[in-house]
Parts: C-alpha cells; sequence; structure tokens
C-alpha cells in the first residue's frame, strides 16, 4: 500500500495558506473551523499502513510515572490520589489534584497562543477556549478521533553518545536538524508524511539518576533542559517533513530556556499549525527494543483524555512492534 495521500502540502516558504494569516501559520489549511491540525495527516491509508508494523507483537507503553517528576516542574500540581471505599471489599480512586501536565502529556491546542498574533490555531479567541464562549480547540477534539499512526524515534541521545558527544540533559543542550538529520541516517530509518516524529533527548533517563535534592532543584527556577533548538530551519524541518506530531521525552520537547532571539517554538506548532506536542514521553523500553532489533518505526497509538475544554491530557500512548 502506498504511503502517499492524494492532497497536496504546502512547503514551509509557501506558508501562510491564507493571506491574512499571520506569518508561518498553517491556519484555514484544513478549513477555517478546523480544530484537529496537523492530526489531519492521519487518514485511513496512514493508519492502515502503520498498523503493518506491528511484526513481533512487542508493545511499549509510553506514560510514565504520574507521581514523576516528583515534585512536579513549573510549579505545577502534585496527583492527591486517595481510595474510596464504597463497600466492603469495593474501592473507586478519588483524584483530588490532577493537573494534566504534571507527567507525560500532550500539550493541546489550548495550552499556548501565538502571543504576537493574540491567538490560538485557526485564530481561535481566549474567551472561545475558556468556556465563556465554548470549548473551542478543546482536546476532546483529539480525544474523540484518536491518535495512531506510523511512529519513529530517533534516538539522539545514543546517537550523541556514540559520537563522544556528552551533554547534561539539565542544561540548555541543543538537537539541531543536523543531528536528528544524521540520527535518522545512521539509523536507517526515514521521517514521511503523517508520522509522529519521536525524539529521545536522554531526559527521563537522566531524571532517574537523580537523588531527592537533586530532584527538588530540578523543579525550581530556573529550568534549563536539553530540547530541539528554536530557530527557522528548525521550524522549516518539523513542517516540510509534514509529521502528525511531535513527542520528546524531554520536558519541554525544545530546549529551554527559549532562545532569546528565536524564541519559543510552542507559539508556531500550537498556535500557528495546530501540532501536537509530546513531552516527558517514557522512552526508554522503546529506545533499547530499537537498539536491540534496529527498527525504528511501529505502530503508535494514543488516546487523549476526552475532556470537554480541556487544555491537555496525559499521553496515554503505545508503541507497537
Ligand atoms: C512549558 O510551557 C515551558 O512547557 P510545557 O509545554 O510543559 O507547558
Amino acid at each position: 500500500m502506498s504511503d502517499d495521500d492524494a492532497t497536496p502540502l504546502p512547503r514551509f516558504d509557501a506558508l501562510p495558506v491564507r493571506p491574512d494569516a499571520p506569518p508561518h501559520s498553517a491556519w484555514g489549511l484544513w478549513g477555517d473551523d478546523d480544530e484537529m491540525g496537523t492530526l489531519n495527516l492521519l487518514t485511513p491509508q496512514r493508519v492502515t499502513n502503520a498498523s503493518q508494523l506491528v511484526r513481533k507483537g512487542a508493545i511499549f507503553p509510553l506514560n510514565w510515572d504520574l507521581e514523576l517528576p516528583d515534585p512536579p516542574l513549573f510549579g505545577r500540581e502534585a496527583l492527591q490520589h486517595t481510595i474510596k471505599r464504597t463497600h466492603h471489599f469495593v474501592n473507586d480512586d478519588v483524584y483530588h489534584t490532577f493537573n494534566t501536565q504534571s507527567s507525560s502529556q500532550w500539550d493541546g491546542l489550548t495550552h499556548y497562543g501565538n502571543m504576537t498574533y493574540h491567538g490560538f490555531y485557526n485564530g481561535v479567541t481566549e474567551a472561545e477556549v475558556t468556556g465563556d464562549l465554548g470549548t473551542r480547540n478543546g482536546i476532546q477534539v483529539w480525544a474523540r478521533r484518536g491518535i495512531a499512526g506510523r511512529g519513529v524515534l530517533l534516538d539522539y541521545r545514543r546517537w550523541a553518545l556514540a559520537q563522544g558527544l556528552t551533554y547534561s540533559s539539565g542544561e540548555r543542550h541543543e538537537i539541531t536538524v543536523d543531528a536528528l538529520r544524521e540520527t535518522a541516517r545512521v539509523q536507517g530509518v526515514e521521517v514521511r508524511t503523517g508520522d509522529i516524529l519521536i525524539i529521545r533527548s536522554g531526559w527521563i533517563a537522566w531524571y532517574l539518576g537523580l537523588n531527592r535534592d537533586e530532584r527538588t532543584a530540578v523543579a525550581n527556577p530556573p529550568h534549563d533542559a536539553v530540547g530541539v533548538a528554536q530557530g527557522e530551519s528548525m521550524l522549516r524541518f518539523l513542517w516540510d517533513s509534514h509529521v502528525a506530531a511531535v513527542v520528546g521525552d524531554a520536558i519541554a520537547f525544545e530546549a529551554l530556556p527559549a532562545h532569546p532571539e528565536h524564541g519559543f517554538m510552542h507559539e508556531t506548532l500550537l498556535a500557528l499549525w495546530g501540532m501536537p506536542i509530546g513531552e516527558m514521553f517514557y522512552l526508554e523500553s522503546l529506545a533499547d527494543d530499537c537498539a536491540a532489533d534496529g527498527v525504528y518505526e511501529f505502530f503508535f497509538t494514543a488516546a487523549p483524555l476526552n475532556k470537554l475544554g480541556g487544555v491537555a491530557s496525559p499521553s496515554n500512548a503505545l508503541a507497537m512492534k
């Protein structure tokens, strides 16, 4: 079966799609009322093709522990959980504080708007996402569709170590386009239209090696971390790859703090393109398996929480080989 889909997609240099839309934006590409963003690229043909990548029946859950990182970062809430005994030998869970972004997460389209152009994806306003005027772009839109497609892992951390390139994941370290291309070349895998592009930086492996005091320090500002480099060459690479979503094990997918000149790419990926960003996905077992069998492509699924007007969701993602 072909991977090709009939709909031609604009190149980065041809953006914006609508002349009245912000520069580099995809607003209008899938219609002015679209709330799905780049998940539109998960066509039935691509999902069918991707499902055929399940060859040995290995399943890799990509949710990290809901209790990690501990303490949570960016002042987010730790999950408070109690078990409510309803009858003799009958229990319910109760989550008293549940910040969907405290652990493995999808950033939805209402997490970040674009500060320069004052809008969320497709020009949606703040009042339209807060419930005052509706729940546009809420996580329910993705939840009711589901996420499934070809996942591709670029194990940057493993590639970097093999090059003798050492860095601490707790410091600002930029993963460049050239390094990603080289990682893909060495792994013998290509990134294709409609893929879920997954980049392993090594952040979770690094974090798991920290002691309690070090983890507390990580939770406090400044939040320095490994991630993809900000700037036009990265935006061009991500858009021209025409991926359906980007995912990483790093805390913000992109390097932190944001680049002083190029800014924070969340404002482009989420607000101008409608591209889901996955963060703090647990990639260790998957990466070990990919290194062992040399296969870096797999069937990827995720089921975001079906919460009307929700901003984000735990990953609820699986990779299957
Ligand atoms: C930041 O906003 C810095 O990261 P996140 O995407 O987790 O919210």
